[in-house]
């Protein structure tokens, strides 16, 4: 399982008053925290309070990449703030995200082209979330087309079902999860698969629980990567322990530190 933390966030108090003041040490505490934990990336996002977002995000990068080579993902719904952070990146890429929409398509996908950056597509178009399976393949097939076209290779694209909270669309939980095993059937290579996990316990008691208990199953389903809280030692340990259940990790009874060590 690909690990992105999702901890540099602005809609973090701690982070969104990092980004306001430049207080570049709480941002790198927080980059070599997660990296500490697991985290094989980690996502950047200036959070909806930022007001200058294409600044705000450069200054994220170049705090972060001082004290870490781990991939970076570039969170934004506008391209101009992707290509910003991109312009002085010197790590890995992850663009996070595309759409199913032609114009984001067009803006996007040239540039994780030009950076040789990983894409991350939200089955999500401009009339909004799918409410249903077949909904969620038509976008994703969409967005495998698109990157067709224009020659981006689909052994970097990771698709995103988009994962709601339980207690908003409880009745599309079991959707969400066969869409991860169906994106595979779209094309040869085979497009990847990853969730925002957080999404889906926003609003529950249990959070903790309902996460890690959909990340287990998501990863039954062949589930590639996630986007979460890898501070979460319970988390990590279930993350761990699917794929030892999955044949990915050879068993020790130590198999937990042996994986953290790697
Ligand atoms: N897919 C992709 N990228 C994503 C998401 C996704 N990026 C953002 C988000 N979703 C994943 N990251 C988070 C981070 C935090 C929370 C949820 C998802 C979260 N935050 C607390 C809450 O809302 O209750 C707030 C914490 C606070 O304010 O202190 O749950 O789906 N590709």
């Amino acid at each position: 399982m690909f690990i992105i933390g999702e901890l540099i966030n602005g809609m973090y108090k701690n982070i969104g008053g990092a980004i306001k003041e430049k207080n570049k040490s709480v941002i790198q505490k927080c980059a070599l925290d997660q990296a500490k934990c697991g985290a094989d990336a980690l996502d950047i996002n200036c959070g909806p309070a930022s007001r200058r977002p294409v600044d705000d995000i450069k200054w994220l990068v170049e705090a972060v990449q001082e004290v870490t080579d781990k991939p970076l993902a570039l969170d934004s719904s506008k391209p101009e703030v992707i290509e910003s952070g991109l312009s002085v990146l010197k790590n890995k890429a992850i663009i996070n995200s595309t759409t199913a929409d032609p114009e984001k398509l067009q803006a996007l996908v040239p540039l994780a082209k030009k950076y040789n950056a990983k894409l991350i597509g939200l089955t999500i178009s401009a009339k909004g979330i799918p409410q249903n399976k077949d909904q969620r393949l038509e976008l994703a097939a969409a967005i495998v087309a698109g990157c067709m076209e224009l020659d981006f290779p689909i052994d970097n694209l990771y698709l995103d079902p988009i994962v709601m909270p339980v207690n908003v669309a409880q009745s599309q939980m079991k959707d969400i999860l066969e869409v991860i095993r169906e994106f595979k059937i779209i094309s040869e290579p085979a497009p990847k698969s990853i969730v925002g996990l957080s999404n889906v316990s926003q609003g529950t008691c249990e959070r903790g629980l309902v996460n890690r208990t959909f990340l287990t199953m998501a990863c039954g389903f062949g589930l590639d990567a996630a986007i979460l809280d890898p501070m979460d030692k319970e988390l990590m340990n279930a993350a761990i322990t699917a794929e030892l259940i999955l044949n990915k990790q050879i068993y020790c009874d130590s198999y937990l530190d042996a994986y953290r060590k790697r």
